[in-house]
């Protein structure tokens, strides 16, 4: 039985998590959830799963919980993050949390051997120099397989695309691979021009054709921006350059990204565009365990793939540059995206303000390199402080 720390238990991730979970329970104990502030649904999840350690973000929140739950243990705030990630006896963390408060809990994660589960994209797009090297040097420590102790932690990707270039990498260790293709469904604005985009709201931005997802990472699909992140995330995951990460729309989302050796053979993974797919591998690996999805028919189905358009969609160059440059960059365009996406979603600023003031900042920043996680953190500070 593999036992979990559940990172953002609340969360869309966090939930489908659950839901994998649940379909296979005999083969998972749930040691500790941790949520931000949807205290009725943590309720719920504590009196289904029987957690030992709960996090929530406010202390206040901890405090009310402990006079209900007397048997489990209650903690809040990042430090209640990173104990959940590193001190608690679980073999694997999985890190669905938003933004870059699952940085450090990643990181102390794998500093602590065990597995990470990462559904979290800012760890590896702003700490991804200093994650895998991490990682490189980690050593297993969990419970549930005494054999396997001492080998490195595995950092499995709950993402999509990342999962289906996982799986194609399988079986081809030390193959040299020529090129990622990775696959982007295009967000709810594929094919419209600059001056549709002038026009559209936040209602527009939010309704994405294929995913149900958070709206943090909804807004990054309409800016493309998600997919810059993914590029950053494949480059550091599979040790490529991110000038052999080629994007393909592909509106359906059936094929969820492949891989291109020497021999100009393509593996490709596809399925049902659903989360639990990719979270059941993650939680089951080496394994594969029931993920509750629907079967993928693929007859009458038709695949298209077009070249995205970086004109209308910056902000997916933007990141191409930014992790081209490397150091602080991908640090200081990640911190401001998030501000950025935040104020759009406050109707602060219009959709095209994210692009536009994401590419002045950069413009304008001084790279740092050779970073340490504390200057990964004091950089993303400065970066959101910056921001008015
Ligand atoms: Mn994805």
């Amino acid at each position: 039985m593999k036992r979990i720390a559940l990172l953002g238990s609340t969360g869309s991730i966090g939930t489908q998590t659950l839901d994998v979970i649940r379909k296979n329970s005999s083969d998972f104990k749930v040691i500790a959830l941790t949520c931000g502030r949807n205290i009725s649904l943590l309720k719920e999840q504590i009196k289904e799963f029987h957690p030992e350690l709960c996090v929530t973000e406010l202390e206040s929140d901890a405090d009310s919980l402990k006079e209900e739950f007397r048997d489990v243990k209650f903690l809040s705030g990042s430090e209640g993050l990173v104990y959940a990630a590193s001190e608690t006896d679980t073999d694997m963390v999985v890190n669905a949390l938003m933004g870059m408060r699952g940085l450090e809990p990643t990181y102390y994660a794998i500093n602590a051997g065990k597995d990470v589960a990462l559904a979290n994209k800012e760890t590896l797009v702003a700490g991804g120099e200093i994650i895998m090297s991490l990682v490189k040097n980690s050593s297993y420590t969990g419970s549930s397989y005494e054999t396997e102790k001492g080998r490195p932690v595995r950092l499995l990707p709950i993402d999509s695309e990342h999962s289906a270039i996982f799986q194609c990498l399988e079986g081809n260790e030390g193959r040299k691979v020529k090129k990622i293709l990775l696959t982007c469904s295009g967000g709810p604005f594929r094919g419209r021009s600059l001056s549709d985009l002038k026009k559209v709201t936040l209602s527009d931005a939010l309704k994405h054709p294929k995913w149900n997802m958070g709206k943090k990472i909804t807004i990054d699909s309409a800016t493309l921006m998600n997919k810059g992140l993914e590029v950053i995330e494949a480059k550091w995951l599979f040790n490529v350059d991110a000038d052999d990460i080629t994007v393909l729309v592909h509106p359906q989302s059936i094929v969820h990204s492949g891989v291109e050796f020497m021999d100009n053979s393509v593996l490709t993974q596809m399925g049902v565009p659903d989360m639990r797919i990719p979270i059941s591998l993650a939680l089951g690996y080496p394994d594969r365990i029931e993920s509750g999805e629907d079967e993928l028919d693929l007859f009458g189905m038709s695949l298209t793939f077009e070249k995205p358009d970086l004109e209308t969609f910056r902000c997916l160059g933007l990141a191409y540059e930014a992790i081209k440059k490397g150091g602080s960059y991908p640090v200081v365009m990640n911190a401001a995206n998030e501000v950025l996406v935040e104020k759009f979603l406050n109707s602060e600023i219009s959709f095209l303000d994210i692009p536009e003031t994401l590419e002045k900042i950069l413009d304008e920043h001084k790279g740092e390199y050779n970073l340490t996680l504390q200057d990964v953190l004091r950089i993303d500070n400065e970066t959101r402080k910056s921001i008015k």
